[in-house]
């Protein structure tokens, strides 16, 4: 089996990786393998800064590793919060910040169609790749469902009749920007077998 660090501070998305790739993969954590970091996140693209946690935890390590950087553009707002989602709501915000101040920006708004980006930059054998998943939705007028984090309360996939936050793990899985790209990484190790 692979063994790869998850180079992550958000639980969350631990969660969601173990999930997403079952037994296919070893997922350590920072806290398996005793590494408390703040990892840098300055780039202006979501590949750049997947580039950069994942260059980051393997300077100082020497391990196999990835890196999972994520963003909603929401296409009325001009691609925002894009890059940078995580604190759309100022420094130290939190995800129901984040969604309010969605909410509030779109108040009055007739086209909700956004997307969700998720880059992941993977240090295999010392060489680095990325990989990119997309899905295409919208921004509900209000919130709805508790599973999930982040903006999945307010974001609906096409063609679906939920929102990601009422969705249960595995169809959020099926069908996300984290899945699509993790898929892909798969297919990519699946040549080292
Ligand atoms: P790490 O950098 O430590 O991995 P982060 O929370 O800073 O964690 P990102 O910069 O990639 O991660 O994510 C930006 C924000 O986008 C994140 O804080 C969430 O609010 C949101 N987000 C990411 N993935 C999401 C998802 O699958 N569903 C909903 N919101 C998500």
């Amino acid at each position: 089996m692979f063994s790869l660090v998850f180079a992550t501070n958000n639980l969350h998305k631990l969660r969601e990786i173990r999930e997403i790739t079952g037994n296919t993969i070893n997922v350590r954590s920072l806290t398996d393998i005793g590494l408390d970091a703040d990892i840098p996140e300055t780039q202006d693209t979501i590949e750049g800064n997947a580039r950069q946690k994942a260059r980051f935890i393997y300077e100082k390590t020497g391990m196999d590793c990835f890196a999972d950087d994520t963003g909603l553009e929401i296409a009325a707002l001009n691609g925002e919060p894009g890059v940078y989602s995580a604190r759309y709501a100022g420094e130290g915000c939190s995800f129901a910040d984040n969604v309010r101040k969605v909410l509030e920006e779109m108040l009055g708004m007739d086209d909700r169609r956004a997307c969700f980006r998720c880059a992941i930059c993977l240090i295999y054998k010392g060489n680095e790749f990325v990989f990119e998943g997309r899905i295409d939705g919208e921004i509900t007028f209000s919130q709805s469902g508790s599973d999930g984090f982040g903006y999945d309360p307010v974001f609906r996939p096409e063609g679906q009749p939920q929102t990601f936050a009422e969705m249960p793990p595995y169809l959020k899985n099926g069908l996300s920007h984290r899945g699509r790209a993790v898929h892909q990484m798969l297919q990519y190790l699946n040549q080292f077998q």
